[in-house]
């Protein structure tokens, strides 16, 4: 196992390299070329560019999140050849600049969704939580502003203003989409794209649905394990593989994330570690990433991918916001750096306990 940060890149990034890199433990970070558009053509120079840059800082680009993928390809829309050409093109670049490992995902219109970013705890220190009650209310041509707004002037991953401007154009692209049409659609376009990622090595790592439920009456395909096991039984490809995020399967109590990671095994290629607080139905708020702080077991999650034999990246996720420390919202480097100490150690510990 891997450990790793996500960092935004130059210019979007209020935390530095050269502060990631005191980190102890850590083997590399986990970037984007992130101002990209879904569709955008991804320039050679570019990625070099941004690999010298974190090379420079002593450290190394373990993988790539993400590549996002045009709403044509998700929709079979009729230019959905021309963007998946596009992303392969893409893919070229990344393995050109010696990367092998790309997350994305499959959800309809928006990234992540959250009802607030900056809910204050008991502590002092505050999170990004999700209420039903809250979303129900608001207009979802309008949840953009609501998250902007919220994220205090930081540009949020996933919700990019260019994008969210076509809010109600992506609207109506979906509007006959169900979940079945939407599957078809990942699967046109997994079947396209494997034989690339085998020739050029690259691991894809599908992200689960985040909350792991319908939003806005949109389709979600990648809630649970029944539906991350159909991704990778209908393109059986060891380089088709998942994102194992536990805080966005950790969002559903039913969720079983020691079995799913003892199911999904070696089609595990990238996790995202973090711990989440069920308050009740539909109702869930980020914690710090300690088991006692959330309602996750991590000592469980953390051994699952150690008996499964987990030799990709891991990061921690989203933390609090503490320490008065002003950054893209769950981002911080403060609480993701006692995440990231805190994950180690129980590695460690999985590992020493293991031998004797
Ligand atoms: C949120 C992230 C997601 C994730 C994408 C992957 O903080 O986990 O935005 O990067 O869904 O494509």
């Amino acid at each position: 196992m891997d450990m790793t940060m996500r960092w935004f890149g130059p210019g979007y990034d209020p935390v530095t390299l050269d502060k990631i890199r005191q980190v102890p433990g850590l083997k590399g970070v986990i970037t984007t070329l992130y101002g990209k558009q879904p569709g955008d053509e991804w320039k050679k120079e570019e990625l070099l560019a941004l690999k010298k840059n974190v090379e420079d800082a002593g450290l190394k680009i373990a993988g790539i999140e993400s590549i996002n993928v045009h709403d044509s390809i998700k929709t079979a829309g009729k230019d959905r050849d021309m963007y998946i050409q596009r992303y392969i093109d893409s893919l070229k670049t990344t393995a050109a600049a010696g990367i092998n490992l790309v997350c994305y995902n499959f959800m309809a219109v928006f990234d992540w969704t959250r009802s607030d970013l900056a809910k204050l705890r008991n502590d002092g220190a505050s999170v990004m939580s999700y209420d039903e009650k809250i979303v129900s209310q608001i207009n979802p041509d309008n949840m953009f502003d609501v998250m902007q707004e919220k994220a205090g002037g930081c540009l949020l991953p996933g919700w990019e203003p260019q994008r969210m401007a076509k809010i109600k154009e992506l609207f109506e692209m979906y509007q006959d989409i169900d979940e079945d049409t939407l599957f078809k659609n990942l699967e046109y376009f997994l079947k396209a794209i494997m034989p690339e990622c085998e020739k050029l090595k690259i691991k894809m790592a599908m992200h689960p649905d985040d909350p792991g439920w319908s939003v806005f009456g949109l389709p979600r395909i990648m809630k649970n394990k029944q539906d991350l096991l159909r991704l990778v039984n209908t393109i059986n490809n060891p380089y088709n593989g998942i994102t194992l995020c536990s805080g966005s399967l950790g969002t559903n109590p039913d969720n079983d994330i020691p079995d799913i990671i003892r199911s999904l095994k070696e089609r595990i290629h990238f996790a995202h570690v973090r711990n989440v607080r069920h308050n009740g139905y539909r109702d869930f708020e980020e914690s710090a990433h300690l088991s006692c702080d959330g309602s996750l077991d991590m000592y469980a999650i953390m051994k699952a991918l150690y008996d499964i034999g987990f030799d990709g990246p891991l990061r921690p996720d989203h933390g609090r916001q503490i320490w008065d420390e002003v950054s893209v919202p769950g981002y911080g480097l403060y609480d993701r750096a006692i995440g990231l100490s805190y994950l180690s150690g129980i590695w460690e510990a999985i590992k020493k306990g293991s031998v004797c």
